[in-house]
């Protein structure tokens, strides 16, 4: 039994108003809550120390620069790091990064328990649309504010485990999944901020959109034997609802906790890692049943094509 006692810490909405100190004070109050129900490992949503922003149509780069970090940890996220390295928890939390070279992304740490910095991850699979768009009924722009990321999908040793992470719309791209899952992953962590409605289709309502979220996450954990912590950043963001539902799911595909409110709220559980064992040496023993020979257009073609009638 390797036991990794696991707190997802969804986060209720950040309005744009609200200050990074607010907020960090925020996620500290839940840290000391996963640290009281025994947790060393927290999961934050993605983008977790602002509003989701890409909703906001910009053209003006100093603007837009100030949703995104240039320091990890900075002044404002020191304390959080700090508070975690005393709680000896690892977190994990989604921020926009600005590089030194002038580069956005949409990125991910993960620490250990002493509070450094031991993996990143930029989000791949960029959503939504980079000029304003008046068919939708409300933006997301993260192709304009964000580059896609550049590290690909590694995985860290980290907890007695193998662990990596994904962002948000990644979740629902088996390809993100499997790659970790061909290094022996073991957990997956992502945030997410998913709006309610769908901007391009009405009648896609939360429901909809919980449904979709639940199967995408719960099939990259069966198919690929990981326990995967799914966390969300939730509720009405100046006048823009979005979903909760953050999910901590077994390597068997099942949901062993979820939240039940869009506000700030924990949900915990002992994830065995050696859960993982049994699929992955029986039915996802990659080695044994993989037939990599009739995968090829996974990787050369982007979009579907239909054959020629
Ligand atoms: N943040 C994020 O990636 N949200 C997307 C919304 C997709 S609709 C443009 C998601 O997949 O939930």
């Amino acid at each position: 039994m390797r036991e990794l006692v696991t707190a997802a810490l969804q986060m209720g909405p950040i309005q744009k108003a609200d200050s990074r100190a607010d907020v960090v004070a925020r996620m500290i109050a839940l840290l000391e809550q996963a640290h009281q129900a025994k947790a060393t490992f927290a999961v934050f949503p993605e983008l977790a120390l602002t509003t989701f922003f890409p909703r906001w149509y910009m053209e003006d780069q100093p603007e837009v620069d100030q949703w995104f970090e240039a320091q990890m940890p900075g002044p404002d996220t020191a304390p959080l790091f700090e508070r975690a390295r005393e709680l000896k928890i690892a977190i994990s939390f989604g921020y926009a990064e600005l590089t030194a070279e002038g580069q956005h992304f949409n990125t991910s740490i993960l620490t250990n328990r002493e509070g450094e910095i031991i993996g990143k991850y930029r989000k791949i699979h960029l959503p939504g649309h980079s000029e304003f768009d008046s068919e939708r009924a409300f933006q997301h722009l993260e192709k304009r504010y964000f580059l896609p990321g550049d590290l690909g999908f590694p995985v860290w040793h980290n907890l007695g485990g193998i662990m990596g992470m994904l962002i948000c719309n990644d979740r629902r791209w088996p390809e993100a999944y499997r790659v970790m899952g061909l290094q022996g992953v073991e957990m997956v962590t992502l945030g997410f901020n998913t709006p309610s409605v769908n901007s391009q289709m009405g009648d896609e309502g939360p429901q909809d959109r919980l449904f979709h979220h639940r199967l995408s996450c719960q099939s990259g954990a069966y198919q690929n034997s990981t326990w995967v912590v799914a966390v969300a950043k939730a509720g009405i963001e100046d006048g823009h609802p979005m979903i909760g539902g953050s999910l901590i799911i077994d390597p068997n595909g099942k949901i062993v906790a979820e939240t039940t409110t869009e506000a700030d709220e924990m949900i915990i559980h002992a994830c065995d890692l050696d859960a993982c064992n049994f699929g992955k040496t029986t039915i996802f023993d990659f080695k044994r049943h993989r037939r990599t020979e009739h995968y090829k257009l996974i990787t050369e073609r982007t979009g579907a094509k239909p054959p020629a009638a």
